[in-house]
């Protein structure tokens, strides 16, 4: 017997009848395991040794060059009633489901070894953490999962004594795009995945886990679990605001989770923590604020555009004990992608790199890192309590119209701001980079359950008890008529949170406009910033005319989930929509 669960234990046995695996492996999460499965998967070509003495104990895997992201089309959340999967997800019947998945499931670890992966998402004594158990055919997914989650005998140890666990069964199958898929069962805490070694498809402790299930299970029990970063600001007096930021997959979640303030804030003593950059898992504590812990212990970050300039912190981590999916190398075989200096020798399929093949690393090429490698990473990530939270930030990626930040009026403004959240495209998904689309909450992609009920659930916050965090929205990514970016970003988007804390601790007037508090432009640090004349104009300026059509998309939007969506949401539109009207 291999647990003293004997739910587990029939679980595995159940899996290996239909899978038919040559061996079982139980993981405990050990440095010999690790090495083990390293040394196997370098004879076994699928992890290839980097530089050692610039990149000791780094590793490049090379993925099916037909599997290099998430695929929205092939996955399922699998509910008895379609209503509660909502308009936001692809639904199948879960017999009908199970039943499609467990044949091609069937013999499929024939051959290979079943490795047993107990997983907690979140420090293993915290009463926010989660547990599962991924039941996986893919030595690259354990190495993976050992970095992104606290795998192995502590896990075990809390999943018996809980008798609790979220089933997640996978296998890469033959990397077959037509017979490849991701279903959930949130009624039943369970995930199926079939076909794919990538990320967010194969890693079920992330998106499949940590969101789509835990966001059913988190409205069942009245918490939250987001798509966020989780950041710690702390100013020159010491004190220390922690904000929870929502942006859409490759926005610049992780650099803004790293960021590293500018020299002249630097100076004068302003320190930044990093707490997660991914992933939010938050719920009311006794004192009334949200209690947020990052369910992570790794970060899977986009590899291309990290560079010196965008990101140091992350540069400095990825030096050593990592894995790199998806990059080029250079001609002494270190990790190579667009924004590094140097040139690339090899791209991310192998070639000898030539502009005519595209970049040398995939757009979506991606590093594995344990969090406790960043320089900025926070002593209270492993806080069981979590750390409470001051801000909500939304953002996503637009051209044009939306302001640099505004300030939503109150909680249910700041819920339809959310909800209302529209971004650009990247290549975090398989599909078309660069269209607009409404990602509420940067959830589209991993709301478990209909939208609708979700949005009511971010509703039924606004209690009195309660002392939420203030909602905000940035657009890091606006652009002149020229095409640059107006904003510079990066390091010094801290001046934007710095007017958020202003606003916090009261400090700061508010501009009420109809779209919610707009800083005023002197309320605004930029000192030392070489912007284009009429740049900050532009940032904060509010068209009432594109705004009145961006509303009426919005109501739209809404509309399009039926009768399930909460009045007040689309009461709260219309009041925002009259606002707009008075000043046309
Ligand atoms: O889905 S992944 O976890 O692989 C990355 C992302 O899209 O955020
Ligand atoms: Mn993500």
């Amino acid at each position: 017997m291999a647990s003293q669960l004997a739910a587990l234990n029939q679980w595995v046995e159940q899996v290996a009848r239909l899978t038919t695996p040559d061996a079982i492996h139980w993981c405990d999460g050990s440095d010999a395991e690790l090495q083990q499965l390293q040394r196997g998967m370098l004879e076994a070509g699928i992890l290839l040794p980097l530089n050692p003495d610039t990149h000791p104990n780094c590793f490049l895997h090379r993925s099916d060059p037909g599997d290099v992201a998430r695929v929205e089309h092939l996955t399922f959340v699998c509910t008895k009633d379609r209503d509660d999967a909502g308009p936001n997800n692809h639904w199948m019947a879960p017999e009908a489901a199970h039943e499609k998945i467990d044949a091609l499931f069937a013999g499929c670890m024939k051959g290979r070894t079943l490795y047993v992966v107990p997983y907690c998402m979140g420090p293993v004594d915290s009463p926010l953490a989660r547990c599962g158990v991924e039941i996986t055919d893919s030595p690259y997914v354990v190495a993976n999962m050992r970095m992104m989650t606290r795998m192995g005998a502590a896990a075990l140890a809390r999943i018996e004594r809980e008798g609790r666990f979220v089933k997640g069964l996978h296998s890469t199958g033959e990397l077959d795009p037509d017979r490849r898929f991701i279903m959930h069962f949130p009624e039943e805490l369970t995930i199926k995945s079939f076909g794919s070694g990538y990320g967010g498809n194969a890693l079920l402790g992330k998106k499949c886990h940590a969101l789509r299930i835990a966001s059913y299970q988190a409205r069942q029990e009245g918490w939250l679990a987001e798509h966020m970063l989780i950041v710690g600001i702390e100013n020159p007096e010491g004190k220390t605001h922690y904000v929870a930021a929502a942006f859409p997959s490759a926005c610049g979640k992780t650099n803004l989770a790293m960021l590293i303030p500018p020299a002249a804030y630097r100076e004068k003593g302003w320190k930044v923590w990093t707490v997660g950059d991914d992933i939010c898992w938050m719920q009311p504590g006794p004192d009334g604020r949200l209690w947020a812990i990052n369910p992570e212990a790794g970060y899977f970050g986009v590899a291309p555009g990290t560079s010196a300039k965008t990101n140091p912190n992350a540069l400095a981590m990825l030096d050593r004990d990592a894995i790199f999916t998806n990059v080029g190398t250079t001609a002494d075989n270190q990790p190579w992608w667009e924004g590094l200096d140097g040139v690339p020798a090899l791209d991310w399929q192998g070639r000898p790199f030539d502009r005519a093949n595209g970049p040398a690393a995939h757009p979506n090429a991606r590093f594995t890192v344990s969090a406790k490698q960043c320089p900025s990473y926070s002593p209270e990530a492993e806080n069981p309590q979590g750390v409470p939270i001051s801000a909500i930030v939304f953002g996503g990626r637009r051209e044009s119209l939306v302001p640099l930040v505004f300030e939503a009026r109150d909680w249910r403004h700041g819920v339809l701001v959310g909800a209302s959240m529209g971004s650009e495209t990247t290549a975090a998904a398989t599909g078309a980079v660069g269209v607009m689309r409404r990602d509420s909450m940067a959830m589209k992609p991993f709301c478990g359950y209909n939208f609708a009920d979700y949005f009511a659930h971010w509703l039924s916050f606004d209690r009195a008890d309660l002392k939420l965090p203030t909602i905000f929205h940035v657009n890091w990514f606006r652009k002149g008529s020229d095409g640059k970016f107006l904003w510079p970003g990066f390091g010094d988007n801290l001046r934007v949170l710095e007017w958020m804390i202003g606003r916090i601790e009261g400090r700061l007037p508010a501009r009420e406009t109809p779209i919610g508090i707009v800083p005023d432009a002197v309320d605004l640090n930029v000192e030392g910033l070489a912007m284009a004349p009429g740049a900050l104009k532009t940032l904060l300026e509010v068209d009432v005319e594109a705004w009145q059509h961006e509303l009426l998309s919005i109501g739209e939007y809404l509309d399009g989930f039926g009768p399930r969506m909460p009045a007040a949401l689309r009461q709260e539109q219309a009041r925002v929509a009259s606002a707009l009207a008075v000043m046309a």
